[in-house]
């Protein structure tokens, strides 16, 4: 169990924390083993529509999905997430609402973290993602996700509406294989959380780099199993996969129980409460049942809300 002692004081000041090993080895067994069957069942298809060019299926699953992925187009990369992307119509494929990946977003040895940093009353956030990055100069697909690529500078506050700026909601970016400055971990700037930076819409919804203080970016490895939690306003981007093998990561979010998630047309469940337990959802396919029930309510609606603020026409966006 890791030292939780600290982890507040660093988090206030520096607006991030690095806490290692979170997750032990067979819950990051239980994802591998997930991802890998995901494949398999994919991978007919892919081969049959022409994505894949081979199943590879004699490669160990991290060297599998990295060859597999780089051929993938963002649609067919969506099988791998674990939400819809945005509110917009849903393309008659559900992410991967899996067992593993519940048990992940209400891994124990997780909430506690987030406990120390929020209290005890926890809500799971609908805004989260996989990221699966093959090597960047290699991939193949003429239109790949962002799931699978270096991201540029954001707040996270800054990717979600204005109705959850007092929402005190953090991320949790978990590693599923270690991050390395060459492999691709993120970037941060240290105490960049105490006000919202101007977004533009150009590249993505991104700061611009002029706005960036670069002599304080730190890059921030993180070994498998370890967890980089980070404040809604923290400044940060991701460098490109520069190795010869894949980064894999999950960015869960949290926050407690009662404040609006920013994105109110998905469903957010408590995970912990010690005023309510029975309030807490524990059961997979009442989880999954809720997305479903998301998806019914997207194929219904023409017109969406945009997911953040931002116009684009800043002075400093031209
Ligand atoms: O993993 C990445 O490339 C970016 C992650 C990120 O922006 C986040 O977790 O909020
Ligand atoms: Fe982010």
């Amino acid at each position: 169990m890791p030292d939780l002692l600290h982890l507040k004081e660093q988090f206030d000041d520096q607006g991030y924390v690095v806490v290692e090993d979170v997750l032990s080895p067979d819950v990051i067994a239980a994802l591998e083993t997930d991802y890998s069957q995901l494949l398999d069942k994919h991978v007919p298809r892919w081969l049959a529509d022409g994505h894949i060019p081979d199943a590879f299926a004699d490669l160990p699953l991290h060297q599998r999905a990295g060859q597999i992925i780089s051929h993938l187009n963002s649609e067919e990369f969506r099988w791998f997430d674990i939400a819809f992307p945005q509110a917009k119509k849903p393309m008659g494929q559900l992410p991967n609402f899996s067992a593993a990946v519940f048990d992940l977003l209400v891994n124990p040895s997780l909430l506690d973290c987030i406990e120390v940093l929020i209290g005890g009353e926890i809500l799971v956030n609908p805004i989260h993602h996989v990221r699966i990055k093959p090597p960047q100069a290699g991939l193949k697909s003429a239109k790949p996700s962002g799931l699978m690529k270096s991201t540029g500078w954001h707040q996270d506050l800054g990717v979600a509406r204005s109705v959850a700026d007092d929402t005190d909601m953090i991320t949790a970016w978990v590693a599923i294989t270690d991050a390395t400055e060459e492999n691709g971990c993120l970037c941060v700037v240290p105490r960049s959380h105490h006000a919202l930076t101007t977004h533009c819409t150009t590249n993505g919804v991104t700061i611009p780099e002029a706005l960036i203080e670069q002599q304080a970016v730190r890059a921030i490895p993180v070994k498998r199993g370890g967890v980089l939690l980070m404040h809604r306003q923290l400044q940060h981007s991701s460098l490109e996969n520069k190795s010869d093998g894949i980064r894999w990561s999950f960015d869960l979010r949290y926050q407690p129980v009662g404040q609006p998630t920013g994105r109110d047309e998905f469903p957010s469940f408590i995970a912990r409460s010690r005023s309510n337990p029975a309030s807490v959802t524990v059961d997979r396919a009442a989880w999954r049942a809720l997305w479903q029930q998301t998806e019914t309510w997207l194929q219904a609606q023409d017109v969406f809300e945009k997911s953040h603020r931002w116009s684009g026409d800043a002075e400093v966006c031209a």
